[in-house]
């Protein structure tokens, strides 16, 4: 292989690295599922199948599964083998049928491979509040809903509303320059002995 070949394959090598960590992995699996409340009417509560957790696996942004008030969802990501790396940014994307005055919120929590949980914030239905960042890797994402917390007045009646939740693992540059820098570093150490 020419000098040529070999960076333009190194190139090829790091941009497709850099798609990777740049990707964007959706929840597809329900591990366990708590409906809250419904605080209105049957017909109401059951509207457009907002009670079907699978909806908020589906990959489909147009349906939604409805936490109820109070109530938990655990999920996890079949794409992602073993920890979901660290710095990872979480974003749920929700709100369909949002209404002045109608504000739902939840708490986002970090799963870890031994079941320990780590709250990583609050989410609301205002736009751009919901998401998250994840500081640790973990292993699924649990909610749980808190709008009659967040929100003691909200006309909401069956909490918050999940379409579907997506993670996009941090690229680490920062670890690579790190990399290349002490390759650069050993030469260099190489380079002075030779002088001396
Ligand atoms: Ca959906
Ligand atoms: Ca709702």
């Amino acid at each position: 292989m020419t000098a040529l070949k070999t960076l333009l394959a190194s190139a090829a090598l790091v941009a497709s690295a850099a798609g990777a960590n740049a990707a964007t992995y959706f929840a597809d699996t329900i591990e366990d599922v708590s409906y809250g409340e419904c605080t209105s009417t049957v017909r109401a509560c059951t509207d457009e199948d907002r009670q079907n957790s699978a909806n908020a696996v589906d990959g489909d942004s147009s349906t939604f599964y409805a936490l109820g008030l109070g109530g938990s969802l655990l999920v996890s990501f079949s794409q992602i083998v073993g920890d979901i790396m660290p710095g990872a940014i979480s974003v749920f994307e929700v709100t369909f049928n949002r209404m002045v005055g109608h504000d739902e919120a939840a708490d986002v929590f970090a799963v870890d491979g031994d079941g320990n949980e780590s709250l990583l914030g609050r989410i609301t239905n205002a736009v751009g509040g919901n998401s998250v960042v994840a500081n640790m890797p973990f292993r699924q994402l649990r909610l749980v809903d808190v709008t009659k917390s967040e929100f003691p007045n909200t006309t909401s009646f069956d909490g918050y509303d999940v379409a579907q939740i997506s993670v996009a693992p941090v690229p680490l540059p920062a670890a690579g320059l790190m990399l290349l820098g002490g390759l650069g570093g050993l030469a260099a150490l190489r380079r002075r002995k030779k002088v001396a």
